[in-house]
Formats: structure tokens, C-alpha cells, sequence
């Protein structure tokens, strides 16, 4: 028996600001932008006091409509009594490494999705479906207890399922839905609970007049193919409660280089530095294309009698720019060719270019977790 479990943290950000000044607990309160002093206010815009939009709010505040992605400024007509508060995403950050940590426990495999959300697949760990019920009720209490953060759980025999599932009752919710079940359970739930699916697919399918699962569930697939392709298929399985895909287990990139042997060894700072230059863009361009950033950046080089050295720098904190990776790797390309005496003489054969301490880029923030 498959069992996946997925945990969503209720209203992240501000429950971490309210555990951490308690005396916000039960008010609307908005995460998010900032709010400018007087003296920031322009002449142009003299009304606009708080610029951005909200990261997330209290489930106080969002009684009075507020939600993310909304202007603070109309948070602020909506509710000018909320307690504004600005992003602190160190703090978020940590606190959801933490979370990770507990969840790590009582996995068989972990994929976390968002700084606040993860996957877990507990198939070896409980024997049926009231076995996994406990068993999220002991995830839940233990985030509560370690943490003082309530969390919502979906469990379910796939990944879609027990996503949609956390969602159906929020906060502090937990929702099971059992393999047998599963067909009834989304087919009275709208399309664009299925996730992945935004306002335009949402608009092509009510063209089809499918608003809701079950009409999905039950539509000729063939027909589904043709206005979506592959996709189609995967809709219409997924309405069926189907969904193959695994937990996959975070990839784990401890570094990432290229090196370069010449065709004849070399003294030559400007074949160096143009060397060191190409590695550089070839290892950016594969970090980028991944979602890497990097902390430390390495320089290998090998001389004409094979002693091999490695230099390095760690940043204080990740960084993702080419300009920066080129920076380093030429200083310490510089630090060699002008290093001690002997080695400062001999001629390379290899040079190569490392980066590490890498960290990967959640989607949902555009931020590093
Ligand atoms: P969500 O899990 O989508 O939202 P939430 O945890 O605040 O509320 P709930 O799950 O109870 O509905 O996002 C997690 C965090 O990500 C959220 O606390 C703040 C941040 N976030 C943004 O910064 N901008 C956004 O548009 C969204 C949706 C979330
Ligand atoms: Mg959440």
C-alpha cells in the first residue's frame, strides 16, 4: 500500500512572527513589503504609505479579504488596523529547515516543494489508513510542540491526492483519503484544485463545460488529447485519482566543476585567465540551468610535474552571478601565478574551476532555502 503524505504549514510566515510576539496572537497580521516613514513618502504619491504586496497573512486577516499577493496598500484600506510587519526571511528560513529536520523522522522518502511544504511517502511506516492517521497526528503534535506552529496534512495513496487533501481543511487540518474513496472525494471539488492547473486551462475546460473533477473523470480521454495533447491523458487520470509520480528525495549537489587540460602547458596569464573565464561561463551556465547557487568557489591547477593545488574562497552568503564567479576564479588564478617562489616558475597543464556549498532556489520564492 502506497501512502504519501503532504504537509503544509498553516499561514507560514505570520505564524512565525506571532510565535515569536505573542502579543499578536489572535489579530490580523500581514506579512510582507514594507511600511515607509513619513519622509519616504514622495510628493507623487502621497497616499501610497506602504509599497509591495503581501507575503501572507493571519487567518484573522484574511476575514476581512486580504490574501497573498495583494497590494499592502489595499490590505491597508481593507483592514488599516492589521499589524504590518516586514519579510524576515532568515528567520522563516530556519524555522523551516527545522520543520525539515522533524519531518525527515518519519519518512521513507522526503521532497520538500516550498519553504513551507513537503511530500512525505510513509508506505513502509503504517500498515493502513488508521495506522496513518496516528501517524500524522504524531507529526502534527510534535511540530506543535518543538515548534508552536500548527500544519495541515493531506494523506492519501498519491502525491496529487494528499496535496489537495492538506488543503481541504485549513488550519491545524488533516484530511484522509483512502484509496477506495478517492474518485468520490475529488469529484465534487472544482478543476482548478488539481495542481498545475491555472486560470486558462481552468477557462479551456469550461468551455468543455467540465467545471468540476468528476466531469473530468468521466470525459472521453481522446477528446482530452486533442485540446491538450499529453497532458489530457494526465488530467484525465489524475481526475480518475491516479497519479504514478514519486516523492523524489531532494538531489544533492555537494559541488559542480570543469577543468581543462591545455595542449601545452602554459605560463601565459592571459591563456590562463581566458581559460579560467570559458570554465567559469560553462559551470554557470549548468547551475543556472539546475537552480543552483554557490558559496564557495574553487580553483584547481596542475602543474607540468603533476603536483596538483586547489585554492578557494567562501562567500558570506550564496550568490548566482557569473561576473562573481569569474571575479574569484581569476584572483585565484592571480594568488597561483603569483604565488611561492617555485610554483610561481613552473607551467600548468590543467586548470579547473569549482563551485560548492551549493543551495537550490525555491520556486515559489524565487529565494534560496
Ligand atoms: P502558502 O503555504 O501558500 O501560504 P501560507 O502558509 O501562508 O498559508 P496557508 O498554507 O495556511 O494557506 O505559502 C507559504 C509561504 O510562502 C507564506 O507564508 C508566504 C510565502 N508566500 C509568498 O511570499 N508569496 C505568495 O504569493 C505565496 C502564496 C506565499
Ligand atoms: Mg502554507
Amino acid at each position: 500500500m502506497k501512502v504519501i503524505l503532504h504537509v503544509d504549514m498553516d499561514s507560514f510566515f505570520s505564524a512565525v512572527e506571532v510565535r515569536e510576539n505573542p502579543e499578536l496572537k489572535g489579530l490580523p497580521v500581514i506579512v510582507g513589503g514594507k511600511i515607509e516613514t513619513e519622509e519616504e513618502i514622495t510628493a507623487e504619491e502621497p497616499d501610497r504609505k506602504i509599497r509591495g504586496v503581501v507575503s501572507t497573512c493571519s487567518y484573522e486577516a484574511r476575514e476581512y479579504g486580504i490574501h497573498s499577493a495583494m497590494p499592502l496598500s489595499r490590505a491597508y484600506e481593507l483592514c488599516p488596523d492589521a499589524k504590518f510587519l516586514p519579510v524576515n526571511m532568515p528567520l522563516y528560513k530556519r524555522v523551516s529547515r527545522e520543520i525539515m529536520t522533524i519531518l525527515k523522522e518519519y519518512a521513507d522518502k522526503i521532497e520538500q516543494v516550498s519553504i513551507d511544504e513537503a511530500f512525505l511517502d510513509v508506505s513502509t511506516k503504517v500498515r493502513n489508513w488508521d495506522e496513518a492517521r496516528e501517524y500524522a497526528l504524531r507529526i502534527k503534535r510534535e511540530i506543535l510542540e518543538k515548534e508552536e506552529l500548527t500544519c495541515s496534512i493531506g494523506i492519501a495513496p498519491n502525491k496529487t491526492i494528499a496535496k489537495i487533501a492538506s488543503a481541504f481543511v485549513k488550519p491545524d487540518g488533516l484530511t484522509v483519503v483512502e484509496e477506495v474513496k478517492a474518485r468520490e472525494f475529488l469529484a465534487p471539488l472544482p478543476v482548478k484544485k488539481i495542481p498545475g492547473v491555472g486560470p486558462k486551462t481552468e477557462q479551456m475546460l469550461k468551455k468543455m463545460n467540465i467545471e468540476q473533477i468528476g466531469q473530468l473523470a468521466s470525459y472521453d480521454v481522446q477528446e482530452l488529447v486533442a485540446k491538450f495533447g499529453k497532458y489530457g491523458t494526465r488530467l484525465h487520470l489524475i481526475a480518475n485519482g491516479i497519479d504514478e509520480s514519486e516523492v523524489e528525495e531532494e538531489w544533492e549537489r555537494k559541488s559542480l566543476s570543469r577543468e581543462r587540460t591545455f595542449a601545452e602547458d602554459t605560463k601565459d596569464a592571459s591563456v590562463l585567465n581566458n581559460c579560467v573565464d570559458e570554465l567559469a561561463e560553462e559551470v554557470y551556465n549548468t547551475i543556472k540551468k539546475e537552480g543552483f547557487v554557490f558559496k564557495t568557489v574553487a580553483l584547481k591547477v596542475k602543474f607540468e610535474d603533476f603536483v596538483v593545488c586547489t585554492r578557494a574562497k567562501t562567500l558570506k552568503s550564496f550568490h548566482s552571478e557569473l561576473s562573481m564567479l569569474k571575479k574569484i576564479a581569476k584572483e585565484l588564478m592571480t594568488e597561483f601565478s603569483q604565488g611561492k617562489g617555485k610554483e610561481k616558475e613552473k607551467k600548468i597543464r590543467l586548470v579547473g574551476v569549482r563551485v560548492s556549498n551549493l543551495g537550490v532556489v525555491d520556486e515559489k520564492q524565487r529565494r534560496i532555502v
